[in-house]
Order: C-alpha cells, then structure tokens, then sequence
C-alpha cells in the first residue's frame, strides 16, 4: 500500500480526476481516498511509487509521498489548482 498526500486534492472531481490518471498507469490498482486528510492510498498491480506520483503529478496535482504511519501534517488548504474553480 503506497499512501500520498495530496494538498491540492479538494473535491470529489479532484478524487475521480486521480483516480483516472492512476487507473490510467495502472488498470488493476485499488485507489482509495480520504478526502478529509487529503490522503490517496493505492494498491498497485503494475506500477511503482514514483510512477504513480508521476501519474497523479501529470493529471495537475502535487502528490508528497507519506510513509506508513506518519502523522498528517496540518496546514492550510491551498486555494489554487482545483478542477473546479
Ligand atoms: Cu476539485
């Protein structure tokens, strides 16, 4: 299970925009997001760590890799980048 945070993930366009652009690299990939923490975790079949930031990257995002376990860092939301501005 590979976890990322991904700040500028807002809305439940952002999560099927992500979950597009991993499935995209990825067909079997179980990709599961909370929204709250702004946490993506996937289950990958074909694909590796950096693929896959590189995947959720290109699909206009800024994925930082979160190691099992590591508290979630609180800070404020960025406005910019949302599919839905
Ligand atoms: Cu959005």
């Amino acid at each position: 299970m590979l976890t990322f945070e991904v700040n500028d993930m807002t809305c439940g366009h952002c999560v099927s925009s992500i979950t597009r652009a991993v499935r995209a690299i990825d067909q079997g990939a179980q990709v599961t997001v909370d929204l709250a923490t702004r946490r993506v975790s996937i289950e990958p079949t074909a694909s590796d760590r950096s693929e896959l930031s590189q995947a959720i990257r290109e699909a206009g995002y800024s994925p930082v890799p979160v190691e099992g376990g590591a508290a979630p860092v609180k800070r404020a939301a960025p406005r910019r980048g949302c599919c839905c501005r």
